[in-house]
């Protein structure tokens, strides 16, 4: 094996996306509580044995510490907060540094947006008060202030009134081979079982936890709409949010932004990554069991439709970008169409038999969204358009 990676739309292979309704040993699901009852958990199974393993469970405290609050940030748009959240179990503690803003202006409730970075909270902004990250998390170099400013519009997000929260992935899991043992999982696992090889305890589902986390906090505050809380990622945190919202019924709706392989996009689709790529290069993301597919794709009792059809009831959407072939767009748009059937039990139609769309024409149907952006892999101020355009449509709030 080991490839070069396949773009050519004609070698992609056309091996059908495995059934969504029909169960193992016979038999389909024709009823949104059937589905909920027993196909939802049948699905929610595979993935954690094959793919992402189980979420850390909840630890026995969970405390959080106001350390900053600010008014009139973000030129006066915003109220800040820079709030650690200590966990403790069994004598262990952990903390993650969330970074969190409030609309200034809003009456009533208001919805938020959730999602984890990729290198540290002060990275996101360029506000020059921001806490760095506590050496005690901040492994190699610190990124530059505001760094990936681009990927978060955290003005744009509260002039329209949404709350956002965010965290840096590497409070939850450090992102390489040997980071299980200063994850999360160490506040239940003890040091001899947090190698390299106990792949079990994998990123993704650390990362996935905090969301979770992130979720209770936003809940700590009345003034946050606990009904309409959306969990947004980008790439492997596009993953992480899918995942987080197949576990996490809590929370409104999911953005998956470019997630590609183990993402939105179908394994079984031989374009851009594949599981051999990605379980050689990424083994600590995904279970042990997953290596074992490579090459044998069309063996997978699921794919990635499923994942996304886990959302349902709640409204999905999946954004690819045209220069990013390695995710693999048009798979991305075919899961979303394929997850359309269980959205159909729910009495939502999807985006029926939309066909692959050009580039920035949006196909928002009913619950489940795809666009593909023009440009790279990445998260621009077009994306946040797209999102709160499709949270409005999809979302009681206006
Ligand atoms: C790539 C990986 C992708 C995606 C990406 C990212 O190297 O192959 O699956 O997760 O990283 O997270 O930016």
């Amino acid at each position: 094996m080991n490839q070069d990676p396949n773009y050519e739309e004609a070698k992609a292979g056309n091996l059908p996306l495995p059934p969504l309704l029909e169960r193992p040993q016979g038999g389909l699901v024709t009823t949104a509580t059937e589905w909920n009852n027993i196909r939802r958990r049948e699905i929610r199974s595979y993935f954690v044995r094959l793919m992402y393993g189980e979420l850390p469970p909840r630890p026995e405290t969970i405390r959080f510490e106001l350390r900053r609050e600010r008014s009139g940030a973000l030129d006066g748009a915003a109220l800040r907060r820079e709030v650690r959240i200590h966990l403790g179990n069994r004598g262990r503690e952990h903390f993650i540094d969330a970074l969190w803003y409030l609309p200034t202006r809003n009456a009533g409730k208001v919805p938020a947006i959730v999602g984890l970075n990729f290198k540290g909270n002060h990275a996101c902004s360029h506000e020059p008060d921001l806490l760095l990250p506590d050496p005690a998390h901040a492994r190699g170099p610190v990124a530059a202030r505001g760094e990936q400013e681009h990927r978060w519009c955290f003005k744009s997000l509260v002039e329209n009134g949404f709350s956002v929260i965010t965290a840096a992935r590497e409070d939850l899991f450090p992102d390489r081979a040997d980071g299980r043992a200063e994850s999360v999982w160490r506040l239940f696992h003890h040091e001899a079982e947090l190698t390299p090889a106990n792949r079990d305890l994998t990123a993704i589902s650390a990362w996935s936890y905090g969301i979770t986390l992130l979720v209770d906090l936003l809940l700590s505050d009345p003034a946050i709409d606990g009904t309409n809380i959306w969990v947004h990622g980008h790439s492997r945190l596009g993953k992480t949010a899918l995942w987080a919202a197949a576990n996490d019924l809590r929370l409104a709706g999911a953005i998956s932004n470019d997630s590609g392989c183990c993402g939105a996009a179908p394994s079984r689709r031989n374009f851009g990554e594949t599981l051999e790529t990605i379980t050689r290069v990424f083994p600590w993301w995904f279970t042990e069991r997953l290596d074992a597919y490579a090459g044998r794709e069309a063996e997978l009792p699921f794919d990635q439709h499923h994942l996304l059809a886990l959302v349902t009831p709640r409204p999905v959407l999946v954004a690819s970008a045209t220069e990013d072939l390695w995710a693999d767009p048009r798979g991305e748009f075919l899961s979303a169409r394929a997850a359309g059937e269980v959205y159909r039990l729910f009495g939502s139609n999807g985006i029926g038999d939309a066909e692959f769309p050009p580039p920035d024409q949006p196909v928002f149907g009913d619950a489940v969204g795809y666009y593909r952006r023009t440009g790279k892999h990445d998260v621009t101020p077009a994306d946040w358009e797209f999102v709160m355009r499709f949270i409005r449509r999809n979302s009681m709030w206006k």
